[in-house]
């Protein structure tokens, strides 16, 4: 499931951090047939995570640097300014975070949480190993002491797998930054808060960061950059597909599109096919057909309101124990408590 990492491109994880792998088989076998059932359904479609093979997660990173992406940048001033008091409300022992992230917005709270006093353990879960390693190595040379770990699976596979505790008694705080949770449709949403709240003892705490609706036009800009970065991000995805499972997508036979859609409150990205065209997944067994501007739809990113996340969260077990918004309410942090 994760990439063969290529040494080069990281520093060699130190000694003390430890990455664990999680390749459950089935898992390997679930996602040749979600790519198989997306790519024969109507509207064909690929599931978002494909974005991030090693090109693609640099790609992100550039992404978040880019004038029209305000999300990072929104949600790193409003954890510079709240991470004391977040680490105060929290008062916890382990950090649990997923998706690697980058380690500037996660240095942020564990300076927070250590000035706080107490050991510091911290755990990052997500699907690319190489991303762990550059996240692990980043946190280290900060904080030679802390007790970093890495789990290669996905969300669901990571937090089962953390569900058995070594100190029942230490709290924990779920970190899910980067309105990441925007990528599920509202039934993955709820499927996904019932299982972070599975993993979690009561008194522990969840922190998300929420992409906010505002003018569409500031939303479409940010996935439509002037670049191109976001474009060659979503077309990475053939790329990555191709080396996966033995396929021949032309990159250039497809076009980038960000749109979105009010009704939803959801920007949408997809690749057009610019003409009639056939392709072939040797390792799925599948050859498709696209028409001339056939969509695949690449991505839902949802764009929140603060207190209908607060409700949903509600329903799942979880009460809110603060929200924050920056000043022009672009983006919202939300601290939850297991209860
Ligand atoms: C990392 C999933 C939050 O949806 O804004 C950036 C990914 N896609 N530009 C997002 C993304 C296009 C990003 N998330």
């Amino acid at each position: 499931m994760s990439e063969p990492a290529a040494g080069a491109d990281f520093a060699a994880p130190a000694e003390s951090a430890a990455i664990r792998v999680l390749e459950a088989p089935e898992n390997a076998e679930a996602e040749r047939q979600e790519i198989l059932r997306g790519l024969s359904a109507r509207p064909k479609r690929l599931p978002c995570r494909l974005f991030y093979d090693e090109r693609g997660s640099r790609l992100f990173e550039r992404i978040c640097d880019l004038p029209e992406y305000y999300p990072t940048r929104t949600e790193h001033g409003l954890l510079a300014e709240r991470a004391g008091e977040i680490a105060a409300l929290a008062n916890a022992g382990h950090l649990v975070e997923l998706g690697s992230g980058s380690a500037t917005k996660t240095r942020l709270l564990v300076d927070a949480f250590r000035r706080l006093g107490p050991p510091l353990a911290y755990t990052a879960i997500d699907v690319s190993e190489s991303s762990l390693h550059i996240a692990a190595a980043a946190l280290l040379a900060r904080y030679p002491a802390l007790d970093v770990h890495g789990v290669a699976a996905t969300y669901e596979t990571g937090l089962d797998a953390l569900a058995t505790r070594a100190t029942p008694d230490e709290r924990r705080l779920v970190l899910f930054l980067g309105s990441t949770i925007g990528n599920l449709d509202p039934a993955e949403t709820s499927a996904f808060l019932g299982r972070v709240r599975a993993s979690l003892a009561p008194g522990d705490g969840f922190l998300v960061g929420t992409d906010l609706e505002k003018d569409p036009a500031v939303i479409e800009a940010a996935y439509n950059d002037a670049q191109g970065v976001t474009a060659a991000f979503n077309l990475n995805i053939l790329r990555h597909v191709n080396r996966r499972f033995r396929a021949d997508f032309a990159l250039d036979a497809f076009a980038h599109v960000a749109f979105y859609r009010r009704e939803l409150r959801q920007i949408e990205m997809h690749l057009e096919s610019q003409a009639a065209q056939r392709v072939t997944l040797a390792a799925l067994g599948l050859e498709i057909e696209l028409a001339a501007g056939e969509r695949i739809e690449t991505e839902i990113s949802r764009k929140f309101d603060l207190d209908r996340f607060g409700a949903e969260l509600a329903r799942h077990g979880f009460e809110v124990a603060r929200q924050w918004t920056d000043a022009k309410r672009w983006f919202g942090l939300t601290l939850a408590r297991a209860i």
